[in-house]
């Protein structure tokens, strides 16, 4: 048989042009339901003085009021709907730390549209009828578990429901079934990896061939520490509950940036102080358009991503424009001593010393000034290093966080396995500083 390599090939390798001519289309009509169905979004419009008239194609886009974070809190529940409730077959929600969840509605044409982006990142990473999808992302009101799941059944693949959490069994089932395919976020792939081999297994025992990584922020070395101990292609994939969940882009065999589906989603950067739209490949905040969800579809919808969109064509043969790995977001940023510090920098430099993606960066405040700890696991084989050695490594690492941060943080080189592990998105940053409410 041979191996498909789009799930909608049509659709995944349509001409650029053709692709604009659609989201204009699409835009035009949904600007009108959005306005006529969700009176928030409607008083928006109108305080902008823009009416659905005003929009006859993406050009026009620019046109629209932004939607944020703090406008689904303000609509919650239900404000943002824009279809009755009893046409709505499910919900999903953030796991938001601070005041109210958003809660995203779909209808059944919603979570269709969904599960085939997710069946298009599965094929991407060379999934087909005969693999075996181990889907190891939270179930419940987390996107992650529900959005594989659903993909993986459209391409027609023995799914694994596992979930988040209980490593003993997800190693017994990956084994016992013959995993092909694991689905997680790489904070739990790498401790998936850590304990399979701590049970012996190999790269070359291990029976995974792909693995669909994302939800949090992860670097090129974490991913080439993974695919080494896993024997796999580990493949990002992105997206967010507000627009749907995982599938929103993903990547293909290139691993140079993830596909966002554009026939459903459409991209812009913008600059974040000042909202202005950014030319491509400028790095910026990413805001997406639904075009075509029905019950929760947002316009404008601000993500906080900072990221670069290309449109270089891509030797995979799709067509659908790139976004850059994330490179942190507008919100996360540590402001440490005046420098930004994405935790993204601290890790890339972690792994190229030799040192496990186990870290914790701790934030605090000493006479009116920050204090920067980096806790990192030491690797096992050098655990029984004599302290004058690890005070020279704890200098040495310090050193090389300094010339990539331009400030230097206390290092903290710790025993194998003192730093919590995460089952979901990991939580790297403790900030006690409190310089928010
Ligand atoms: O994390 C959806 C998802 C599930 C994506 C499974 C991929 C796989 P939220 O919980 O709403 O949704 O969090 C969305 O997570 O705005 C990004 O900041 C971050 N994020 C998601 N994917 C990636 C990725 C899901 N591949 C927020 N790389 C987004 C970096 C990511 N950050």
């Amino acid at each position: 048989m041979v191996k498909r390599k789009y799930y909608q090939e049509e659709i995944e390798t349509m001409p650029v042009e053709q692709i604009k001519k659609l989201q204009s289309e699409k835009l035009v009509k949904q600007v009108k339901h959005v306005y006529k169905n969700v009176p928030y979004y409607r008083d928006l419009m109108d305080k902008k003085g823009v009416t659905p008239d005003d929009i006859h194609g993406i050009e026009d886009l620019y046109k629209l009021p932004f939607i944020e974070k703090s406008d689904l809190r303000e609509t919650y529940p239900t404000g943002m709907l824009a279809v009755p409730l009893e046409d709505c077959v499910r919900i999903q929600s953030t796991s938001g730390t601070t005041g109210r969840r958003v809660i995203a509605y779909y209808t059944q044409h919603d979570i269709d549209l969904w599960d085939e982006c997710c069946a298009r990142a599965l094929v991407a990473a060379g999934a087909d009828k005969e693999d075996v999808v181990q889907v190891s992302y939270g179930y419940g009101l987390f996107t992650g578990g529900p959005g594989l799941n659903g993909g993986s059944h459209k391409v027609g693949c023995l799914t694994l429901p596992m979930s988040s959490g209980n490593t003993e069994r997800q190693i017994q089932f990956m084994t016992d079934l013959k995993a092909t395919v694991l689905c997680c976020t790489p904070s739990y792939a790498a401790y998936l990896g850590e304990s399979l081999k701590e049970q012996g297994y190999t790269a070359e025992t291990i029976p995974l061939k792909a693995g669909i990584f994302g939800a949090e922020p992860w670097t090129q070395e974490m991913r080439e520490n993974i695919q080494n101990t896993l024997g796999i292609k580990a493949y990002d994939i992105y997206g967010l509950t507000e627009i749907s969940g995982p599938g929103v882009s993903f990547e293909c065999s290139e691993q140079g940036g993830m596909h966002i589906n554009e026939d459903h989603f459409l991209a812009e950067i913008i600059n974040p102080d000042t909202g202005e739209p950014l030319p491509e490949g400028e790095k910026g905040e990413l805001v997406f358009t639904c075009l075509d969800k029905e019950a929760f579809p947002l316009l404008r919808y601000r993500t906080r991503d900072i990221c670069v969109l290309s449109r270089k064509p891509c030797s995979c043969g799709r067509t659908h424009i790139r976004m850059a790995k994330p490179m942190g977001r507008s919100d996360d940023m540590m402001i440490i001593r005046g420098v930004n510090v994405f935790p993204s920098q601290i890790e890339a430099v972690l792994l190229k010393e030799g040192f496990s993606e186990n870290y914790l960066i701790k934030l605090g405040r000493e006479n009116n000034n920050d204090t920067f700890d980096v806790y990192v696991e030491l690797p096992p084989e050098q655990f029984d290093d004599s302290v004058k050695n690890v005070t020279a490594k704890e200098k040495s690492l310090a050193a090389a966080l300094r010339t990539m941060l331009g400030i230097g943080p206390a290092v903290h080189l710790v025993p194998p396995k003192t730093i919590q592990r995460s089952e979901g998105k990991a939580k790297r940053v403790i900030d006690e500083r409190k310089l928010h409410d």
